[in-house]
């Protein structure tokens, strides 16, 4: 039983394949981090490049300046490190007032064909939890996750101690 609510006892998705999880990604939930940057309308799209390196872009509904709502076209390069399902991720925006960061990047669990579970700690507590964390879960379908993916999925979110803590982030996306 994993819920201990760990970050260093978090399980990951085991023999993790890039290669099967490149490609596109539809988010339809999402755990938002302190200072909430990606609102919704959230695709991400994978790709491995002839060095083997993960790349991705990303685009998604923000507001910024307080009011100004704009769809961001966001770019990732990820660092792999010995367990194939944790990266970190160096990101930025097409346009220069767009968040840029450097994130970790966890691959929770996924079947490759249908859904994802992504996860973020950005700052581990003194007593180990995650003190501001955000995640994805995402679907190969724009329309949502098949009904016999829901128990997997709510199985994760608990095992993240993120239950009950998404939104459904995508319900006016306008692909
Ligand atoms: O929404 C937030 O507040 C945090 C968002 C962090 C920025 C994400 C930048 C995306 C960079 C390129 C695409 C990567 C795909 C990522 C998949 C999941 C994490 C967003």
């Amino acid at each position: 039983w994993a819920q201990d609510c760990q970050v260093a006892n978090i399980q990951v998705m085991q023999n993790f394949n890039k290669t099967m999880y490149a490609g596109t990604w539809y988010a339809v939930g999402k755990k938002d981090p302190d200072g909430l940057f990606l609102l919704d309308n959230i695709v991400a799209t994978f790709s491995i490049g002839e060095d083997g390196k993960m790349t991705a872009t990303a685009k998604g509904r923000v507001i910024i300046l307080d009011n100004w709502e704009m769809c961001a076209e966001m770019f990732g390069t990820f660092e792999e490190t010995p367990e194939p399902a944790k990266f970190k991720m160096k990101y930025w925006g097409a346009a220069s007032y767009l968040q840029s960061g450097n994130d970790n990047h966890w691959v929770i669990d996924t079947d490759y064909d249908n859904y994802a579970i992504h996860y973020s700690c950005r700052v581990v507590d003194t007593d180990g939890t995650c003190l501001d964390s955000y995640s994805l879960i995402f679907s190969r379908h724009p329309t949502g996750l098949r009904a016999e993916d829901q128990p997997t999925v709510t199985q994760k979110k608990l095992e993240l101690c993120l239950l009950g803590k998404y939104r459904r982030c995508c319900d006016s996306r306008l692909f």
